[in-house]
């Protein structure tokens, strides 16, 4: 085994990583026990450091669902690539829910606090969290934002995290459930590309379906590859645009609420 990636593969330091799998020219990086590369760095050392990162994270996740629980506030961590419409989603969201229960919102940007804005818009209280060069929310970051929203017993907290599908799916920020949101725009195999977000998703939400008549996007496909990858997902069909479907959202943020804030860690909710 090659000391420096960790690669079973019979290959030279600096060479390619490829996979004699019939398409030759395909270079395969991750195929180590770290399952991803870093130049000069052994899959020992990657495999320590993620360790004890996300040991860290799941530490800070744990009081921050500690804290929601006692509150009774159960917390939705939207993941989702940039543009799928996560804020749209939840403007229409707060709209509809117009005070009926307590709401409130973190979001999560590398940059800027548009997102709170349009969120503070509606009424609801946000707190902006910008991550800098950060490619996604951790459970320490969230523990800040928490501390400085109200959170009322019977509510839900939504947190909107950065827009990625690949880095938020190993932090776990003590949510009570999460939510990837994929607009038909995007392609039916996102779930077979970026197959961790979708396998630690209790819910997948198909957005922007007002578009399906101008596209070739087919829905039974997507959500086929969604379920080859986690046999338990939920699915919605909605348009944050024309509010098609959000009724069935809303039912299910209801029955979220009437479970209560669980100590449930995401993607083992049944
Ligand atoms: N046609 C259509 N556009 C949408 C829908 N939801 C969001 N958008 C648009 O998609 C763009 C990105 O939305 P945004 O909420 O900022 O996405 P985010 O980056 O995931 O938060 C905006 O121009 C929205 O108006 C939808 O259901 N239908
Ligand atoms: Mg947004």
């Amino acid at each position: 085994m090659c000391t420096v990636c960790g690669c079973h593969q019979d290959h030279k330091h600096g060479h390619d990583h490829r996979r004699d799998d019939g398409h030759g020219s395909d270079v395969h990086f991750g195929q180590g026990e770290a399952g991803t590369t870093v130049p000069g760095m052994s899959q020992t050392r990657l495999i320590q450091l993620e360790t004890d990162i996300l040991a860290k994270n799941r530490s800070y996740a744990d009081r921050n669902r500690t804290l929601l629980a006692e509150q009774g506030v159960a917390a939705l961590n939207l993941v989702s690539s940039p543009g799928s419409g996560k804020t749209a989603l939840l403007v229409e969201t707060l709209k509809r829910i117009g005070g009926a229960f307590p709401a409130a919102v973190i979001e999560g940007d590398q940059q800027t606090s548009n997102d709170a804005d349009r969120i503070r818009a509606t009424g609801a209280p946000a707190i902006q969290v910008n991550t800098g060069k950060g490619c996604h929310l951790d459970a320490h970051m969230v523990g800040h934002a928490l501390h400085k929203l109200p959170l009322e017993e019977g509510g839900i907290l939504f947190i909107e995290n950065v827009g990625n599908l690949v880095c938020p799916s190993g932090f776990d920020l003590g949510e009570t459930a999460r939510v990837v949101i994929l607009s038909v725009t995007e392609g039916e195999d996102k779930p077979l590309k970026y197959p961790d977000i979708f396998a630690g998703s209790d819910l997948l939400i198909l957005n922007k379906t007002d578009l399906l008549p101008h596209l070739d996007f087919c829905v039974g496909t997507a959500v086929g590859n969604a379920r080859r990858i986690n046999p338990r997902i939920q699915v919605l069909q909605v348009s944050a645009r024309t509010g098609q479907g959000l009724d069935g959202w809303l039912d299910w943020l209801d029955s979220l609420r009437a479970e209560g804030a669980q100590v449930i860690r995401p993607g083992t909710r049944t």
